[in-house]
């Protein structure tokens, strides 16, 4: 018997192209909430119904409904706004939100805290500063990243390019958006999406485009990677990757973490329609019964890659080329001043957790403020969370660094701080079994005194948290994963390679900050006396068999 599809599926095909009932939804006073199949649709629209997880427990004792508000996270392709932008973001921030901006591991700023009757409003603001949400979340591609590296600035600007046109190709076409937040006019003889169709993708789609040496996008954990291949500073092409996710299911063997699979090399122009090719397999291939199985690595382990890459060839009409050699030296950023080619300096700004507010002891939200005052270049979010401050003149460097300097923006930290990220989890994200972001801070401290204590300073080791296993942080790349399995405990992950080219294994389970705390301990301890000249502690932890090693198609292309 042919297995049902998910209840998902008929809200989205019943839902006259992402309309749903959100109007009279937003306008219902007598609820916080929205009726249950809005806080599906309201996803493509760029925002999650939450509740105050902290709150639960009180509120349901005084028989009050979930203290209900909204996430909502912007569309940002590559990550990079203007000063003007920043401005609006930022006082909307104040006006309508929690007063914090969230930098993400896409690339992009969420809001929390947003009160139901205060979304339209945001949501006007944002736009009229050309910002939008549309597709930054839901069954559809979301924001396109791209490595905001500006070193060599004309190929970065040319590959950027490439990653607004992605973007654009493969937002979905309906105008609900407009008609329901912007007040648009409905569209005369009906709506079609010519890609996505009535019941879009399956489930979510992430697409990434890399610029070697380095993987700050972390381009093996989208579903879509492109990988720029340039030379003398010219762009060649693009090797095409396809089917790396992150998301898995505690207890559920049939989920795993997976690394992209190379489909070969195409020439620039021929980007988008491999795109929109991929995206189309997808949508007719991937599995609309179980959500579970339905990110595009499952539906290219159903199929085989060789037969992917065919059908993708063939919706494309192209060949794909074999890929070219590429070597990635690191993931995570490069921090402080660079300048590019075109001699503009760029400096890349350290936020942890990727929090901007005025917090107690740094005023980052002010800091930020004042840069965007006088800056006349551009802002640009990271993959791991965190800022550049772009295209800065030689004349306006000291200012800019004076005001970074005095609002805490310049603070020393240490090589374990920055190398690390954690989630958002509690107390807003549903889905937190753990503390991520409110705990990390803390936790690195300790790590920082037990690298102390084993003289690894100098060492570059890449930590990643998250409050479980769907894995927003990317965990399972990196050197030390922990991912949250229930209140207080975490499944200890260790052999990341430091570049995001091969996933980690399970080291220990169900472990507690102390107990993770100990093992790392011994661990460092044997690492400082056992370690060969510049091996780094993931290849350390699998050379000396702490974790299993296992083939990797992915690192045996790369060496
Ligand atoms: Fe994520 C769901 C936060 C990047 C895999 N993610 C969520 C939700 C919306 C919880 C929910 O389902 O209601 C979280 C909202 C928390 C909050 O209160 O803000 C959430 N994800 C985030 C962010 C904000 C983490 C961060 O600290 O930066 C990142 C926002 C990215 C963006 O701007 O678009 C974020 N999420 C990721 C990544 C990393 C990436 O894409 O590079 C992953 C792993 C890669 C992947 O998709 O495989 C990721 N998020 C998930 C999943 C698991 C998907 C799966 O295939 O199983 C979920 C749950 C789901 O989709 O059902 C999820
Ligand atoms: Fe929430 Fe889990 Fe994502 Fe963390 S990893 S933000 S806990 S869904």
């Amino acid at each position: 018997m042919d297995a049902k599809v998910n209840e998902n599926e008929l809200i989205k095909t019943t839902s006259d192209y992402l309309r749903g009932s959100l109007r009279s939804s937003i306008a219902d006073e007598l609820t916080g909430a929205l009726d249950p199949a809005d806080a599906q649709i309201c996803k493509f629209h760029g925002f999650y119904q939450q509740d105050d997880r902290d709150l639960r427990q009180q509120r349901r004792e005084h028989l009050l409904e979930p203290y209900y508000s909204f996430m909502l996270r912007a569309r940002l392709p590559g990550g990079v706004c203007t000063p003007q932008q920043w401005l609006t973001i930022d006082a909307v921030a104040d006006g309508l939100g929690n007063g914090t901006i969230r930098l993400t591991t896409r690339q992009t700023f969420q809001y929390h805290g947003i009160l139901k009757g205060n979304l339209k409003p945001l949501i006007q603001r944002i736009n009229q500063a050309m910002i939008d949400s549309i597709g930054s979340c839901g069954d559809v591609n979301r924001n396109v990243l791209c490595n905001p590296n500006p070193l060599q600035s004309e190929l970065h600007a040319e590959v950027y390019r490439w990653a607004c046109r992605i973007s654009e190709a493969l937002l979905p076409k309906s105008r609900s958006y407009h008609e329901i937040w912007l007040d648009g006019q409905p569209v005369e003889g009906g709506e079609r999406e010519p890609l996505y169709g009535v019941s879009y993708l399956p489930r979510k789609f992430k697409t990434a485009v890399a610029v070697p040496p380095y993987n700050d996008v972390d381009v093996y954990t989208n579903d879509l990677g492109f990988v720029a291949i340039a030379e003398a500073g010219q762009l060649l092409g693009f090797n095409v990757l396809a089917g790396g996710g992150m998301g898995t299911t505690h207890g559920d063997g049939s989920t795993f973490p997976r690394l992209a699979d190379e489909l070969g090399f195409i020439q620039p122009h021929q980007a988008v329609a491999v795109a929109e090719a991929v995206v189309a397999t997808q949508r007719d291939y991937g599995d609309r019964c179980s959500r579970r199985h339905a990110r595009l690595k499952y539906t290219i382990e159903n199929l085989g890659v060789e037969n992917f890459r065919s059908e993708v060839e063939q919706r494309a009409q192209l060949l794909f080329a074999p890929s070219r050699a590429v070597k990635f030296l690191h993931q995570g950023d490069r921090y402080g001043w660079v300048r590019g080619s075109d001699g503009h300096w760029h400096l890349t700004l350290y936020i942890e957790n990727g929090r901007i507010g005025d917090l107690p002891h740094a005023a980052l939200m002010t800091g930020l403020r004042r840069i965007a005052e006088v800056h006349q270049g551009d802002f640009r979010i990271t993959p791991n969370q965190n800022l550049i401050i772009g295209g800065v003149a030689e004349r306006q460097k000291e200012e800019i660094e004076a005001l970074a300097r005095d609002h805490g923006l310049l603070n020393q930290r240490s090589n374990m701080r920055l190398h690390s990220i954690a989630c958002v989890a509690l107390p807003t994200c549903p889905q937190a079994m753990s503390e991520a972001e409110r705990c990390f801070p803390e936790f690195i401290s300790a790590l920082e005194r037990l690298v102390t204590t084993h003289g690894l300073n100098d060492q570059r080791i890449v930590v990643r948290m998250t409050g479980c296993p769907n894995g927003c942080a990317r965990p399972f790349v990196a050197e030390i994963g922990l991912v949250g399995k229930g209140p207080g405990s975490y499944n200890l992950m260790l052999g990341g390679d430091g570049r995001g080219l091969r996933l980690n294994r399970l080291y220990r389970e169900n472990l507690g900050q102390a107990e993770i705390l100990e093992e790392l301990d011994r661990l460092f301890r044997r690492y400082a006396g056992e370690r060969r000249e510049r091996e780094r502690f993931g290849d350390f932890t699998l050379r000396v068999g702490l974790v299993p090693a296992v083939v990797n198609p992915v690192e045996d292309f790369h060496d």
